[in-house]
């Protein structure tokens, strides 16, 4: 595998245009946004896209009217075109089309978006580039007709350089999303969690001098809390032996940096005080970028974050995690996909209130808004790639597009204090194929950034075939820093009692989480402890699971599912789920369910720091 990884990041460059451009920090940077009221054609059969021999019409030598992205309009009365982006409907953006449109609640396939715009710019020698937070799940994009190019990938932003196309008045910008689901795609055909299709996050016009600050990285070294580490990077035609001042002005820091002739600076700044960054004191500091051209501006935290046997250390001290898993679902009224600062508060002040200190961000990258707000409000965060049950594993291209997505989400949140693990995937089942593609992206992960910690959601299985003894049997465990799993004892197997018979078997050493546990309850819903859906068997499950895993010895944290239900099209329960799963702790109306209160309990008793017991 490791060929097919090398293989992918030589094919991911030659093959995708624009992947070469990061813009670090695209919230601070000059922009215009896009966002708003957009056009919107619904194409299940894609008929904006292929003729009707099915041949893609960008390949024809000479593009066709009928190709919607040439936006063409009849030129006299008997001109034929069969399409009207000017006529065609006003969907929002950024926003999901499911809850958007009634008529698109369940679509999956194409949906055809249309942005016009002037533009001006400010010097001349400006480059633009048009920035997507992210759209679900792969886009062709194109302006005024031309082809910018395509993505691939529902939750990772992706840019293109617009400047050679762009013109003072009536640009067209038309973005096609397809969301059908594929066997091949990462995530595949199925999952537990809505397939929301869209333009779903932020899209903007941000505008850089000729030469730019396109990349950096800047973070403690993980063994050495005196040392800043990282880079620099230039992108531009001249950005060779150029200079950029670094300066953190708190810390009374300046340093100036010269490229080399690929446009990077390497840094190692030794600092002598420094307040780290942590749930107590999320302390954040001024970075200041200059080049000749631009000052960019970010706010970076500084911690270490390592393990030691069975201890998570945050900043050298023994930490445990008192975590939630979160949906990127909206707290507000009407749900759908998240993508506004507000909601991410929302949802983090809900953690913060059941006295949680990380949140588990499942199943593939939320959007930049939460992970900023985390920084902003001291809780540790858990990121993963959207490699979820049955990947094709053995699929060369399945594997490039996975480590492409999780990439993408390592570039834009390098820099967050608050991102403390990547976690490769989730409930993979175990076979040497699916060892390799782990090992892979793990060892891709490292190589990106190896100043934080890998993970990923493994399953339980019998200790020796015995029933209530229950261990970790998976190899991946040995490529992990955090060994973590997901287990329902009480609710896919058995009743919450059972708990009380299960004993653990945990042989690796190496800090614990459980990364699940739950079970659903309708709010409002009252029975004993024995009925399903009641809020007091969730409750129940709850006390008894948490009085489980405190036996455990090496656990070091839990992240139970999930804060909110969520919407999922595998939930069909008439009555209780009516399509959302039931295990929130807060219903999708914002309502608490006796369980929160009981995990908010748990965690009020339990101590962060672990250092009473750390071997010093
Ligand atoms: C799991 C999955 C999660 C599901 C959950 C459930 O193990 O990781 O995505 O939503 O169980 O509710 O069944």
């Amino acid at each position: 595998m490791k060929n097919i990884a090398s293989f992918g990041v030589l094919l991911i460059s030659l093959t995708l245009t624009g992947q070469e451009l990061f813009l670090q920090n695209a919230y601070n940077r000059i922009a215009t946004s896009l966002n708003g009221e957009w056009n919107y054609i619904v194409d299940p059969y894609e008929n904006g896209f292929y003729d009707y021999r099915y041949e893609p019409f960008e390949n024809a030598e000479s593009v066709s009217k009928n190709a919607f992205f040439t936006n063409s309009k009849p030129t006299d009365k008997t001109d034929l075109i069969e399409y009207d982006f000017d006529k065609a409907p006003l969907i929002k953006v950024p926003g999901d089309w499911n809850t958007q449109k009634e008529k698109l609640y369940y679509y999956e396939g194409t949906v055809w978006y249309k942005k016009s715009f002037d533009y001006t710019k400010a010097h001349d020698s400006n480059r633009v580039f048009v920035y997507f937070g992210a759209a679900n799940y792969e886009v062709d994009i194109y302006l005024n007709g031309e082809k910018l190019g395509k993505h691939v990938g529902g939750f990772t932003p992706f840019q293109f350089e617009v400047s050679p196309l762009l013109r003072e008045k009536d640009n067209f910008l038309i973005v096609k999303v397809d969301n059908k689901r594929k066997r091949e795609a990462v995530p595949t055909l199925n999952t537990d969690w809505w397939n929301y299709g869209g333009l779903t996050r932020d899209v903007k016009l941000i505008e850089t001098p000729g030469t730019y600050i396109n990349d950096y990285f800047i973070q403690l070294k993980k063994d050495d809390n005196r040392l800043i580490t990282g880079y620099l990077e230039l992108n531009g035609d001249d950005v060779s032996n150029k200079k950029i001042t670094l300066e953190i002005p708190e810390l009374k820091l300046k340093k100036e940096l010269l490229t080399n002739v690929e446009g990077k600076a390497l840094l190692e700044i030794k600092t002598k005080k420094i307040q780290y960054w942590s749930p107590e004191n999320p302390k954040l500091y001024e970075v200041l970028l200059r080049t000749d051209g631009e000052t960019l501006q970010d706010h970076i935290g500084f911690r270490t974050i390592n393990t030691e046997g069975k201890y998570i250390l945050l900043n050298g001290e023994p930490t445990f995690l008192r975590g939630i898993c979160l949906h990127e679902e909206s707290p507000n009224e009407g749900g759908g996909r998240a993508n506004s600062q507000e909601e991410a508060r929302k949802l983090l002040g809900w953690a913060k209130e059941l006295g949680c200190n990380f949140v588990r961000l499942a199943h593939y990258p939320h959007n930049e808004y939460i992970i900023r707000e985390a920084d902003k409000m001291g809780i540790m965060v858990w990121e993963e790639d959207p490699v979820y049950w049955t990947i094709d594993w053995e699929n060369e291209a399945t594997y490039r597009n996975a480590e492409n997505q999780l990439s993408e989400v390592i570039h834009r949140d390098k820099n967050r204090a608050s991102v403390i693990i990547w976690s490769m995937a989730n409930e993979t089942p175990t076979s040497g194929a699916r060892n390799e593609f782990l090992g892979s992206l793990a060892e891709h992960a490292r190589q990106m950034d190896p100043t934080r910690l890998i993970s990923a959601a493994l399953e339980i299985s019998r200790y020796e075939g015995n029933p209530t003894t229950l261990t970790i049997s998976d190899s991946y465990a040995d490529v992990v820093d955090v060994l973590s799993f997901n287990q329902y004892i009480g609710w896919y197997v058995g009743t919450p009692e059972l708990a009380q018979r299960i004993t653990w078997k945990i042989t690796q050493d190496k800090p614990v989480i459980i990364s699940e546990f739950g079970a659903g309850a309708k709010y409002g819903f009252h029975g004993d402890a024995l009925t399903r859906w009641s809020e007091e068997y969730q409750a129940d499950l709850y006390k008894e699971t948490l009085k489980m895993i405190d036996k455990i010895e090496k656990l070091q944290g839990v992240t139970p599912w999930i804060l909110k239900d969520f919407r999922s099209p595998r939930r069909l329960l008439n009555g209780i789920q009516d399509d959302y799963n039931r295990k929130g702790l807060i219903s999708d109306k914002g309502e608490k369910k006796q369980a929160f209160f009981v995990l908010q309990d748990y965690y009020q008793k339990k101590p962060w720091k672990m250092s009473n017991n750390f071997p010093k």
